[in-house]
């Protein structure tokens, strides 16, 4: 189990971060997903391996931006 941060921007409100949520949801090895529309935090615990390109490219799919903190 591995935990990462991300800081997401474009984020307002809740409806934001649960479309952050649903699209995390779709990447295998996500077990869960904290995040913050207040603070724009990301923090992603994984079962397994997952690359932060996937991470990234589903928090954009979302319609928001992400670095790795
Ligand atoms: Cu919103």
């Amino acid at each position: 189990m591995a935990i990462s941060e991300y800081q997401v921007t474009g984020m307002t409100c809740g409806h934001c971060e649960m479309s952050v949520r649903e699209e995390l949801g779709r990447v295998a090895g996500i077990e869960q997903v904290e995040v913050s529309a207040t603070t724009g935090k990301l923090v992603v615990t994984t079962s397994e391996p997952v690359d932060d390109a996937a991470v990234l490219a589903a928090v954009q799919e979302a319609g928001y931006r992400a670095v790795r903190v």
